[in-house]
């Protein structure tokens, strides 16, 4: 018992001194246990957001916007790898994640239970969903689980391209005709308000928080993020013209912030909880995904099985 009191003292120690932590150091349980939910929902999110996005590939307007979009959609496959990775420096086997996915049992960002109804969609996500991932991932660069942070610079990288993408998008159609203006602010009047809910629960109704900003997984909290990504995409909408839809926005001269309306954390939670309008359809897809994907997991298996008895051979 002393001896764990004196190791949790050590864990800390070094983390307050800014060490980072590594797989093979020595970790209490639980922060595993929060890491590995935190970076498998992070990949989950990756690879589920390919979805709404995904669906617009073969109904782009130009070879220009199914290139960028393409290459989007795939950046978004590869941060799901690096994640899974990340994951599994932890111990757990892929399969055993994707298997927590595909059952419900793990949770996905709230975001990408809505579907994309118009073209103005994909402007949306870019500008809206990467926005608000880039604010919170820019903080998890600087976390102090080594392969997680690591990982983040890249993804961050190639976030702030998908996320420069979809202004150029937006701000293409609220400059074009009034039916494209139009589609545009209705796109946003949709994505808003879940987009804010990306950052999580309000602070005090968050479980997770304080833990993991003891241990600088988190080194700012939910509604801090969520302040930063509102006080930069305001601006943003005011540049090209467009309205956010908060009848209670404010500017705050006193704290330079923007204030926003109420949110409906109600929502929020029933579509965590897996009754928003697409929870059903995604895990559907992905399910059907990984089933035709299995031949795939087969020929991969076999190959490193006849490698290693090659190997075994000439060694032998
Ligand atoms: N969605 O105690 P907290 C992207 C759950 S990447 C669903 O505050 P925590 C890229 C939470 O799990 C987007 N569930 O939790 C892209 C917990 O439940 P649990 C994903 C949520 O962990 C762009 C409960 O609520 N990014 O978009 C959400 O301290 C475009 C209580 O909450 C990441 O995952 C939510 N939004 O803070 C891809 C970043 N928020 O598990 C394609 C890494 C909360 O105890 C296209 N994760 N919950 O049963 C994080 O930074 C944190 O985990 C938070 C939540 C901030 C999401």
């Amino acid at each position: 018992m002393h001896d764990e009191t004196q190791q949790l003292e050590a864990f800390q120690a070094r983390i307050d001194a800014g060490e980072k932590i590594e797989p093979k150091d020595w970790m209490p349980d639980n922060y595993r246990r929060q890491l590995i939910r935190m970076i498998s929902q992070h990949a989950h999110s990756e690879v589920v957001g390919m979805l709404p996005e995904g669906n617009w590939i073969t109904r782009a307007p130009s070879l220009r916007r199914k290139m960028i979009l393409l290459a989007k959609v795939q950046d978004e496959a590869g941060h799901g790898l690096y994640l899974y990775s990340a994951a599994e420096t932890l111990g757990i086997d892929r399969a055993e994640l994707i298997e927590q996915l595909l059952t419900g049992k793990a949770k996905y960002s709230n975001i990408f239970n809505y579907p994309t109804l118009t073209w103005a969609d994909i402007g949306m996500i870019g500008w809206l969903v990467d926005g608000a991932a880039i604010v919170n991932q820019t903080m998890l660069a600087k976390c102090h689980f080594g392969p997680y942070s690591r990982a983040m610079i890249r993804i961050c990288k190639e976030e702030n391209f998908h996320n420069k993408q979809g202004y150029e998008l937006v701000a293409t159609l609220a400059r074009g005709t009034p039916q494209q203006r139009r589609m545009a602010q209705e796109s946003l009047n949709r994505w808003w308000w879940p987009t804010l809910m990306m950052f999580g629960p309000p602070d005090d109704q968050s479980p997770n928080s304080a833990q993991l900003m003891r241990w600088k997984i988190k080194l700012q909290s939910n509604d801090e993020l969520r302040q930063r990504f509102v006080d930069r995409t305001v601006a943003e909408a005011k540049a090209i013209d467009l309205e956010i839809p908060d009848p209670d926005l404010r500017f705050n001269e006193q704290t330079g912030h923007w204030e926003h309306g109420p949110i409906d954390w109600d929502e929020f939670w029933r579509v965590i909880r897996g009754d928003g309008p697409y929870n059903h359809e995604r895990i559907r897809v992905r399910r059907e995904a990984h089933e035709r994907g299995a031949w795939v997991r087969e020929a991969a298996e076999a190959y490193a099985l006849k490698r290693r008895e090659k190997a075994a051979s000439a060694a032998g």
